[in-house]
């Protein structure tokens, strides 16, 4: 039987995913009603990986026979100022998510659930891999800056992100 404080946090995770998942279809949106088709789309496999991030955790939960308990959505963010300013947004989501995680993991350590503790090895992973994305387009937008050529090849080059298992 899992320990309660860490199916109470469990729970709170699927939320910030679920949350996550909110936020990057919100984006979606923004880059829609701006016609940067190409950032739509990569907004769009990164809500959904969110979903999964979620489902991952509903699903461990489960086995662990703990009760998944949903909580509600935050309404998210709906228009940003640029492109820069909603990927800069991104950034600084996944930072603080990766705050959550390490929360996560220094509470299954301290009540000693190594199997929480291993699920949660691969969303560490992950968090670098988030972190390093959402930056590295941020760099990219800065560096072409107001210029519309740049900006369309980025939203090419942004296009043509495949959806992954995760
Ligand atoms: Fe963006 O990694 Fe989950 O939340």
């Amino acid at each position: 039987m899992i320990d309660k404080a860490v199916e109470k946090r469990l729970n709170d995770q699927i939320n910030e995913e679920l949350n996550s998942y909110y936020i990057y279809l919100s984006m979606e949106a923004y880059f829609e009603s701006e016609s940067l088709d190409g950032f739509a789309t990569w907004m769009e496999m990164q809500a959904q990986e969110e979903m999964e991030h979620a489902m991952r955790i509903f699903r461990y939960l489960n086995e662990r026979r703990g009760r998944v308990k949903l909580q509600p959505i935050e309404e998210p963010k709906a228009d940003w100022n640029s492109p820069q300013e909603a990927f800069e947004d991104a950034y600084e989501h996944e930072q603080y998510i990766t705050r959550k995680i390490d929360e996560l993991v220094d509470l299954a350590e301290e009540k000693e659930d190594k199997a929480t503790r291993n699920m949660l090895e691969w969303f560490v992973e992950e968090q670098v891999e988030e972190e390093a994305s959402t930056e590295a387009i941020v760099d990219k937008i800065k560096m072409v800056g107001e210029s519309g050529p740049g900006l369309l090849t980025l939203d090419n080059a942004l296009g043509r992100r495949q959806a992954t298992d995760e």
